[in-house]
């Protein structure tokens, strides 16, 4: 996810934002937009969290074709103060964290292809406008999200850039959520995925572990492949609470004697969430 090149393409702003062009798309690519829209939505009634259902409603989302941004920028500004913003693709990191700490969302501008539909390298309209934007109606969640690009902007200064990377990646794109008595989706990766998003709640293999900063911040990550494991939490204050809110200086340092996790290690200490299908949350977790 980290891009290297200094200089934004020809045709780009210095702060890498180019025009989205909302004119331009054409009905194909729409209708791509309508496609993967109308498959994620029949499969998310039941999985996302209801703050992800209700900001596509409250953004104008489930109108069909592809969002113009201006106008999801204006009903988003009203909400939350955020606003969405076209880039090419990936931006260096400064630049992301620039953004999101001055609550504007960077998005690509192109959508895959129609026989692209389930897979692609670099996050496209859809992954970025579908899978980020609804939950940025949510005010905490829109804290959240700032506040992450103002711990970006400290973490460059302590070099520890690849462990808040890390938060960002087991949240805000892989995350889940507790929700009563059953788990849900929050992390844009798994919203913007068909195969994903059947995985993550469904499949049996893949141990769901309780929310620790510590814990993910030492976890790598893969990003080729459907999540080894996915962390739970339990509500985004608690989220912002228990992360963003702490100071992270002494943290990147009792965490440098510590060595990395790989996706797939289980520890002791883990706290797990009972497979699917077992036995209800509320009993195993004795709530
Ligand atoms: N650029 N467009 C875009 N989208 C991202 O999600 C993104 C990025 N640049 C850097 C980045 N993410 C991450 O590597 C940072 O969170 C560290
Ligand atoms: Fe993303």
């Amino acid at each position: 996810m980290t891009q290297n090149a200094l200089l934004p393409p020809a045709g780009a702003a210095s702060d890498w934002t180019i025009p989205q062009r909302w004119a331009r798309y054409t009905d194909a690519e729409h209708a791509v937009w309508d496609q993967l829209y109308a498959r994620q939505m029949g499969l998310l009634a039941e999985r996302a969290v209801p703050d992800f259902l209700s900001g596509v409603v409250a953004l104008g989302m489930n109108a069909p074709g592809i969002p113009d941004f201006e106008r999801l920028s204006t009903r988003l500004q009203r909400l939350t103060g955020w606003s969405v913003v076209a880039v090419p693709g990936l931006v260096p990191d400064a630049v992301f964290f620039e953004h999101l700490a001055n609550r504007r969302f960077v998005a690509g501008n192109f959508i895959r292809s129609a026989e692209q539909l389930d897979y692609l390298q670099e996050p496209d309209v859809f992954h970025d406008v579908f899978g980020h934007v609804p939950l940025l109606a949510h005010p905490v969640y829109a804290d959240y999200m700032q506040a992450y690009g103002r711990g970006g902007l400290r973490a460059m200064r302590f070099g520890a850039i690849h462990k808040l990377a890390r938060l960002y990646w087991h949240t805000v794109e892989f995350g889940l959520i507790r929700d009563g008595d059953r788990l849900r989706l929050f992390g844009a990766g798994i919203l913007s995925s068909f195969g994903e998003s059947q995985y993550a709640l469904d499949d049996p293999a893949p141990p769901r572990i309780a929310f620790d900063l510590r814990r993910v911040m030492r976890t790598e990550y893969v990003i080729d492949h459907f999540q080894s494991h996915y962390f739970v939490i339990d509500s985004f204050e608690d989220l912002l609470r228990n992360t963003l809110e702490v100071d992270f200086g002494p943290l990147y340092a009792e965490l440098e004697g510590l060595p990395d996790l790989q996706p797939s290690a289980a520890l002791p200490s883990d706290v797990l969430y009972p497979a699917p299908g077992s036995v209800p949350l509320s009993s195993a977790l004795g709530a």
